[in-house]
């Protein structure tokens, strides 16, 4: 995903002390100039699933190649709302509704074309066995999909055994798993254990309210993350080669 860093806009304007800019004000300055790829842009900053269609609709109309329009138009408009998001000019559901017109977007550029859209890697996601609560998790989801990551969503209450299928057959990059209470963390144990009995490796991501950083790095395959916006940071790292050791170093909270 294109890597859009509004800092420079927001301390020229100085946004965050004398408000003198609104985030759509922010947006507009980093929209690019393109008039074919502006409206989208646009339109997934708004989370207009509707004008989020339409634009890409007259973009392929004027010859625009749909799948190129993901990484050209879809990925940099949710690329300015998560650069917003970080520094804390936009709010969580504006990420969320945001991420559901980039969806959108994404499944209309899949139709329109007939070569298939290459996904950066693939995660599995999933809540805990006994807890329901998957707020997080489902944030965790849209923003690693809004990233150019194929995640297979198992849902909430998930069986410790289904997770193990789960990553036996997708073979993802990552796993990642919520839990909001204290009764139900310790199932994250438990997945760790038989990943390793199954020698498999991979970073097992690990966020949610009741979850603490020492409570992770109790278990080998263990990767604390307290905010969800660090899930496709962490797979991006993932994918240039860093392992559980150097993913603890970068993610930790001192
Ligand atoms: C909403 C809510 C519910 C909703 C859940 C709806 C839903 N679909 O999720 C309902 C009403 C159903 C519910 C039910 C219950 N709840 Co409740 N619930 C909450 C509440 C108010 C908010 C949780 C939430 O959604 N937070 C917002 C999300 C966004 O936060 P999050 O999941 O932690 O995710 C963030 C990060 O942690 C991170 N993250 C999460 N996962 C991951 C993964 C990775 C890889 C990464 C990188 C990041 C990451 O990303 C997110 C944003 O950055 C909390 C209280 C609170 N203030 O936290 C209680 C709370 C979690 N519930 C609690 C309890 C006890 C229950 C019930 C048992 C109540 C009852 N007696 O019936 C049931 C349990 C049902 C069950 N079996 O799960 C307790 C848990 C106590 C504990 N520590 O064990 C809490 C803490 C309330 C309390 N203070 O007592 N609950």
């Amino acid at each position: 995903m294109i890597n859009i860093d509004p800092s420079g806009i927001l301390v020229r304007y100085n946004v965050k002390a004398e408000k003198e800019l609104s985030p759509e004000e922010v947006a507009k300055e980093l929209y690019p100039e393109d008039v074919v790829i502006r409206p989208i842009v646009e339109a997934v900053f708004e989370g207009d699933e509707d004008d989020v269609i339409n634009a890409l609709e007259e973009a392929i109309s004027a010859g625009r190649d749909p799948l190129s329009l993901i990484d050209d138009a879809l990925m940099p408009g949710m690329g300015i709302v998560s650069g917003l998001y970080d520094h804390g000019i936009l709010f969580l559901p504006d990420v969320i509704i945001s991420a559901h017109a980039m969806t959108d977007g994404i499944e209309y550029c899949k139709q329109m074309s007939s070569s298939t859209h290459e996904f950066k890697g693939k995660v599995v996601s999933f809540v805990v066995e006994g807890d329901m609560h998957d707020i997080g998790k489902k944030i965790v989801t849209v923003l690693l999909r809004a990233n150019g990551y194929e995640v297979i969503d198992l849902g909430s209450d998930v069986l410790v055994s289904e997770v193990i299928s789960a990553v036996k057959k997708e073979k993802p990059l990552m796993l990642s798993g919520t839990a909001l209470m204290t009764t139900t963390m310790y199932s994250f144990k438990e997945i760790n254990n038989l990943l390793l009995e199954n020698n498999i490796r991979i970073p097992f991501v690990c966020g949610g309210g009741a979850v603490k950083q020492d409570f992770v790095f109790g278990y080998e395959l263990g990767v604390y993350c307290e905010d969800a916006a660090d899930a496709p940071k962490i797979a991006d790292e993932i994918l240039k080669g860093a392992g559980v050791e150097e993913l603890r170093g970068k993610f930790h909270r001192h």
